[in-house]
């Protein structure tokens, strides 16, 4: 169990550029409506909610004929988060980034992945999600950054210039869990077992179970001390539970394997920044997507629906 309460910071990141449809601009907002910031409360920790960051100033240029569409919107994001991450965790916060689309985690991400190589710790992320994300401006059929997410931090070309200074210790694909896949591209497939990336997709999920796959993965990361970031994608969930998402597959995890999977991070006491994105309240049923991911963040600090005996 967390011996010591983390001090929380909530970031709002209004970004919905990254995704082929409208909406999660008003991702932050839903999931405050929805309780987050009072529910973490509750759990006697300590929070601040640091609002929104706004839409950032931005020429266009780099991006120019690219399969990237609004590249240098994103990017603009992605630098400034990427400040806030390594900021609000060298001042010892437990960043909690609110989406926004997934393109905001190329800066979340990058920021906390400064910060552990600036304090040589070894750092992991676990994406949550339906997808991959992991497409290039080559790959990618859509176009549409937010499906590239995890290329562009694992160092795959076709992102020049997308940060100042493009050269950055990338996340090695050892160090990347893909959980929940079932929905992939077929070059970005091709790609993904080339890197050699730890993918666990739905069919592994079921034959083998969340218990089982989690407990490898937080055997891993604490066997090195290493600093686990979570990226949860809302389409990780079943659409049946979480309806709010622009690019829903079926087949996704229940209500209750997410919050086992939670409940087992917890326990862990290894993960240190969390993304939660993809929530387009526009596309939700009356906030219940929102009060999902209320609840399994919950569960990520320590929340326990039934006290153990
Ligand atoms: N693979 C598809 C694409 O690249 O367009 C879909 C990506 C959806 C990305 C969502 C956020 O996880
Ligand atoms: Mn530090
Ligand atoms: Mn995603
Ligand atoms: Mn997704």
């Amino acid at each position: 169990q967390n011996a010591e309460k983390p001090r929380l910071a909530v970031l709002g990141a209004p970004v919905e550029v990254g995704a082929g449809r409208r909406g999660t601009l008003m991702g932050p907002a839903a999931l405050r409506t929805a309780g987050l910031v009072a529910g973490l409360k509750e759990l006697d920790l300590h929070i601040e909610d640091r609002g929104d960051l706004a839409v950032p100033v931005f020429s266009e240029g780099n991006g120019a004929g690219r399969n990237a569409r609004h590249f240098d919107e994103i990017s603009a994001w992605a630098r400034c988060l990427s400040d806030h991450s390594y900021d609000l965790l060298s001042g010892g916060y437990f960043p909690i980034f609110l989406g926004g689309d997934h393109s905001l985690s190329m800066g979340s991400v990058h920021g906390a992945m400064r910060h552990c190589a600036r304090h040589k710790r070894e750092f992991f992320v676990l994406w949550l999600d339906a997808h991959a994300d992991f497409n290039t401006p080559e790959t990618s059929p859509s176009g549409n950054m937010h499906g590239m997410s995890t290329a562009f931090l694992c160092g795959e070309d076709g992102f020049h210039g997308f940060f100042e200074h493009d050269s950055f210790e990338p996340l090695p694909p050892q160090n990347l869990y893909i959980f929940g896949l079932r929905s992939v591209d077929r070059d970005e497939r091709a790609l993904l077992r080339e890197r050699g990336v730890n993918v666990f997709d739905m069919r592994h999920l079921d034959e083998f179970g969340a218990s089982v796959l989690m407990r490898k993965i937080i055997e891993e990361v604490g066997a090195r001390d290493g600093h686990l970031h979570v990226s949860l994608d809302v389409d990780f969930l079943d659409p049946s539970i979480a309806p709010g998402a622009g690019t829903p597959v079926p087949g996704g995890a229940t209500y209750r394997e997410a919050h086992l999977i939670m409940e087992m991070l917890y326990d862990s006491g290894l993960v240190r920044s969390l993304d939660v994105v993809e929530l387009n309240p526009f596309l939700d049923e009356r906030g219940k997507s929102a009060c999902v991911l209320v609840d399994l963040i919950g569960s990520l600090f320590g929340r326990q629906i039934i006290e153990r005996i």
